[in-house]
């Protein structure tokens, strides 16, 4: 039947070696599960389904404690856990974390997975799923662990017609003609792969928002949605179209300090809690590529979101105020606007607003260094927005791991207060003692068998979760977890697989974007090669506007000379990246116009070094290629043949990008492709 990718990495199909197996039936023998709730029965239901599946054999619930039995629950729920006495382990791990412990219970062997709620049971429940699953040891376990990062949220830019605004795996999974009354296996599937990798929130909706979700036609579906989430710990936020007064509330105004759009976005808020007692907030665009905001009524983004955040206060609702804004007027560089118009207002937002911010400073490109924001808003929660949607990435042909990308961003050093202020430290609140913390990825997630089109997508959902909750993870322990999850444990498998999942990002950022070029894509849809691309409405809508390719030379001068967007950083920051010697190379063109004959550090010319890096990047496009023709043996053929046409697609892909810019960059250079590298054709 078919193998398409629907079970993501929740396979749990059998253990072949019955050793393996063996071993962990002796330690599942049974499950002692004192509570009851629909989370708690959640996690009964998951450990049946993979125990059966992993093991085959069905897990006996028992009441009784028998040798290798495992002991679900929390202290409350639990007489057996609470006769343990783990207070002091649990306690530091709030209301989310779990412990894993094998211990002795009434001289018994057991396995305990504990927590201060039944969420954190269902989450330690998959993580130890995973161990069985990725084939680890699970005799003498002492795992706690705890989210680095309190809300760690999937944005959907999900329309109410269904379409995905840059979403490449079909329609949108919300079903609104359908719901409320038919509750989808999807919505559910979609709840446990979320908690499995413990994603606690969902904005289902798109930023570019649309008012009538707030009407009650739309709410009552909302509710149907919310419900099903809730035993998964997965909360529901909408994003609020500021004009909604005007537009379903006949106002005349949306102005933030009138009386009567206050008012009613109280009764709005009362409203949707009505519906949804546990509704999260909500998750606003404003001002920003046409839509409204406060601004429209010469408000500031402050007054905007504190109005909003009023409403919803009192039911412990947050506002995610986003901080990808430009004007109408095109700036001299774009890259600097969201600090110009956030900055001054540091201290100014109300206690449970967030700030959302991009990774960096433009648009979730191949590359950008942080967004430098990051460590400037020491009063103001700043929240982090990674796009795991792969708008221009190759959207869903092109298989891209981004752990390595969202990594890079996360342990980039702002500097602010002396080495090591990392901006993991800024989201995870550590830096400036942030009371409120936030990650949000915008979902790739659609209708598609395989969810995310690309197979390979669905490590990108993962690895995303995976950080949110400890950004510390390093995205090769990661690739590793997935891959044994989604594949197999096979280490002739793994070894190859996973180095080609690592250097994926980097391949791209070679055969797209090298040296710090940046948004040189296919006007609007943003797919393929555009360099050439020019006379739009807006000069930072082309792509010459960006790379600034003259006879003379090519890139951006963010530096004083120029922009001086670099201003916006550290003076640490500001003296390594000004100087085009200490500039980290990946960003050279991003902060600096230099000549085509640039000796950059391997010794060659700048145009050469461009030249090399697009020749490259196709280059081992064709290895990933054949690669993956290695491991055909361990990969079922429906699985096997989608990735490997995907891969054919994306070389082709990378030659033409290759071709495109080369060729079009040598217009300017007026120099030839360097010996060694073949003529492209
Ligand atoms: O990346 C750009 C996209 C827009 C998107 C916008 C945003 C939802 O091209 O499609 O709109 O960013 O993040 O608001």
């Amino acid at each position: 039947f078919a193998d398409d990718g629907y079970r993501l990495w929740q396979r749990y199909d059998l253990i072949k070696d019955a050793q393996k197996r063996q071993y962990y039936q002796e330690n599942t023998t049974g499950l002692l599960m004192e509570g009851n709730s629909p989370t708690l029965t959640a996690a009964r239901q998951e450990l049946e389904m993979a125990i059966s599946g992993l093991l085959g054999k069905p897990l006996r619930s028992s009441t009784a404690i028998a040798s290798g039995v495992l002991v679900l629950g929390t202290p409350q729920n639990s007489p057996v856990i609470k006769s343990l006495n783990l207070a002091s382990k649990l306690v530091p791990l709030g209301s989310e974390g779990f412990l894993i412990l094998s211990t002795t219970v009434n001289n018994k062997k057991a396995t305990v997975i504990t927590a201060n709620s039944d969420v954190g049971v269902l989450y330690g429940t998959f993580h130890f799923l995973k161990l069985l699953q990725t084939q680890q040891d699970i005799n003498n376990l002492a795992i706690s662990s705890a989210p680095k990062i309190k809300n760690r949220i999937l944005n959907h830019w999900d329309n109410l017609d269904r379409t995905v605004e840059r979403g490449y795996a079909g329609f949108s999974i919300w079903d609104w003609h359908r719901l409320p009354d038919y509750i989808d296996q999807r919505y559910l599937d979609y709840a446990r792969a979320n908690a499995s990798i413990g994603i606690n929130g969902t904005v289902l909706t798109n930023v570019n928002a649309n008012a009538l979700i707030l009407t009650k036609d739309y709410l009552i579906k909302v509710k149907a949605l919310a419900d099903a989430f809730r035993p998964y710990g997965l909360k529901v936020y909408l994003t609020a179209r500021f004009s909604a007064p005007i537009e379903i509330g006949k106002l005349k105004t949306a102005d933030p300090l009138d009386p009567e759009v206050k008012t009613w976005w109280k009764n709005k808020a009362a409203e949707v809690y009505s519906y949804v007692p546990d509704f999260g907030g909500f998750l606003v665009k404003a001002n920003s590529e046409g839509q409204p905001g406060p601004q429209n009524y010469g408000r500031n983004h402050a007054d905007g979101a504190n109005m909003l955040a009023d409403a919803i206060a009192d039911k412990g609702g947050i506002v995610m105020w986003r901080a990808f804004v430009y004007d109408n007027k095109v700036p001299d560089d774009r890259a600097k606007q969201a600090f110009t118009e956030f900055k001054p207002l540091d201290g100014s937002f109300r206690k449970n607003v967030l700030v959302q911010v991009k990774n960096g400073p433009i648009d979730f490109q191949p590359r950008e260094p942080f967004h430098p924001l990051f460590g400037a808003m020491p009063k103001t929660p700043l929240m982090m927005e990674f796009q795991i949607t792969q708008e221009y990435l190759g959207q869903a042909t092109n298989l891209v791991y981004q752990a390595p990308l969202y990594k890079e961003t996360l342990d980039a050093d702002t500097y602010v207060k002396g080495a090591g202020s990392t901006v993991a430290k800024v989201i995870d609140g550590s830096l400036h003692h942030y009371q409120l913390t936030g990650i949000a990825g915008v979902s790739n997630i659609g209708n598609d068998r395989n969810w995310t089109g690309h197979l390979f997508g669905q490590a990108n959902w993962y690895c995303f979760g995976r950080l949110a909750w400890d950004p510390t993870l390093s995205s090769e322990k990661i690739a590793d977890e997935w891959l044994r999850m989604t594949f197999t444990n096979e280490t002739a498998f793994l070894n190859p697989i996973k180095n080609l999942m690592l250097q994926s990002r980097e391949t791209l950022v070679n055969y797209m974007t090298p040296l710090g070029l940046h948004h040189i894509m296919g006007y609007s849809h943003h797919y393929g090669p555009g360099p050439w691309i020019k006379d739009k409405q807006r000069a930072d809508w082309t792509s010459v506007y960006y790379h600034k390719a003259t006879a003379e030379g090519i890139g951006f001068d963010r530096t004083p000379t120029g922009s001086n967007a670099l201003a916006q950083y550290s003076p640490a920051i500001q003296q390594k990246f000004g100087n085009p010697q200490t500039c980290p190379e990946e960003f050279l063109l991003w902060f600096h116009h230099l000549k085509w004959d640039y000796k950059v550090k391997s010794g060659r010319t700048l145009w050469g070094e461009i030249c090399q890096r697009y020749y490259q990047g196709a280059a081992e496009v064709g290895k990933m290629r054949q690669t993956w023709q290695t491991i055909q043996a361990f990969v079922d053929a429906e699985r096997f043949n989608h990735v490997k046409m995907l891969l054919n697609i994306q070389e082709k892909e990378a030659r033409w990008w290759r071709d495109a810019c080369v060729l079009y960059f040598q217009t300017f250079s007026g120099r030839p492709i360097p010996a060694g590298l073949e003529k492209p054709t």
